[in-house]
């Protein structure tokens, strides 16, 4: 693993003042190629939330990844505008910042809207590299020059449609097959994947569609040698999964009942989860997820890197996360074709037939960001500077 004092060294040293002069809000509409569906709903398009800081003469790029209605969390698109408007962005824009941490530090006395901090954060550190000269994954301590990725499948109309895009994804190279499940859409989907496919890394995710009291269901899905089940109880519950972890074989995943390093503590603590996904806008920011990286990774807990369905430029970033030592299963990392048309970066993200995705070695994302297609498709823009 990377010691924590590896990472922290080059975010906060050096005589790096960084004086931002703007902040560049962009809502950019992006259709999906196919509808996406959860346990919690279906969508057919992206409301893309890019931020963009400009500061001595660069321009560094975060994405919000909240959604526009609160179902996967209580923000979005619409919570995230008014809390950077009106409260970070200022904060951002005060005085020049020494580094991440003072960023982070500005950020905390604020009460959660993670998704809103981590935007910022995103765009900072998209800054910083550039102003270091560096890629972002060299920024924060990356090693990994390759990182293995996964899909997550949506719930779908039929078995059969559901079939032919897994058999389409393992096809691809993909490293591991994910099933989004819900009750009535989750045993038998499992048991038919399974029989067809007895070798592929096999996981589900339900986005808490389950309770407690569905231990026993819960437990048929021992059967099919998963690599793990996420999120299957309440989204803030960290208490019941330890009790749903001690019936069951196969390792729960925790993803949206961990918004922080805090948190992560707990669910290791109380054993409620063998596995931690990682997703940058859940838990604030590069400083939350470096923080829960090193902790997963003093105590052997495997992570990964989640995914919100991000433009280009939310997966540049993710990508640099997870070529992080500690990332070793297979992110949610898809290439941009699984899920748009047409990209905001050059080149797009692609998956080689070995599933793994290239992390760049050029300075900052290490993709073009296509500002043409950017201003074709924004709904709205905002520009921000200090009063
Ligand atoms: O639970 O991991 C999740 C997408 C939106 C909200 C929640 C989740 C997801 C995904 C998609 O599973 C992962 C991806 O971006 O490919
Ligand atoms: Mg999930």
């Amino acid at each position: 693993m990377v010691p924590a004092s590896q990472i922290s060294a080059p975010l906060t040293e050096g005589p790096t003042q960084i004086k931002v002069d703007g902040v560049e809000i962009r809502l950019v509409r992006l259709p999906l190629i196919e509808p996406f569906e959860t346990s919690f709903g279906k969508i057919d398009s992206r409301l893309i939330f890019l931020i963009c800081l400009s500061a001595g003469g660069l321009k560094g790029w975060g994405e919000v990844v909240a959604s526009e209605q609160p179902l996967y969390s209580y923000e979005t698109v619409g919570t995230a505008f008014h809390v950077i408007k009106d409260f970070l962005a200022p904060t951002v824009l005060d005085d020049p910042i020494a580094g991440l941490p003072d960023l982070a530090r500005r950020f905390s006395r604020f009460r959660g809207h993670n998704m809103a901090k981590a935007g910022l954060e995103l765009a900072f550190m998209d800054l910083l590299a550039q102003m270091n000269n560096q890629s972002l994954s060299a920024l924060i301590g990356g090693e990994r020059k390759r990182v293995a990725v996964g899909v997550s499948l949506g719930i779908q109309p039929t078995l059969s449609q559901l079939l032919k895009r897994v058999d389409k994804y393992l096809d691809l190279g993909y490293q591991r097959i994910k099933l989004k499940i819900k009750p009535g859409w989750d045993i038998s989907v499992a048991f038919e994947v399974r029989r067809i496919y007895p070798n592929i890394l096999l996981s589900v995710d339900a986005n808490s569609a389950y309770t407690l009291a569905d231990v026993d269901h819960l437990g048929r899905l021992d059967d099919f040698d998963l690599l793990m089940i996420e999120q299957p109880l309440q989204s803030d519950d960290i208490v019941d999964h330890a009790e749903l972890q001690q019936h069951l074989k196969t390792s729960l995943c925790l993803d949206e009942s961990i918004t922080g390093q805090r948190q992560a503590k707990a669910a290791l603590d109380l054993e409620s989860c063998r596995i931690i996904n990682i997703k940058i806008g859940r838990v604030g920011g590069y400083s939350e997820a470096l923080a829960i990286h090193d902790l997963c990774a003093a105590r052997s807990i495997p992570v990964w890197c989640g995914g919100m369905l991000e433009s280009g430029i939310g997966r540049a970033h993710n990508i640099a996360l997870a070529s992080l030592q500690g990332f070793t299963l297979p992110g949610d990392i898809s290439a941009s074709s699984r899920y748009f048309e047409r990209d905001l970066i050059s080149p797009e993200v692609t998956v080689a037939s070995d599933g793994t995705v290239t992390v760049p070695d050029a300075i900052g994302l290490g993709f073009e960001v296509d500002s043409f297609f950017i201003e074709r498709q924004t709904e709205t823009r905002v520009y921000l500077t200090r009063k």
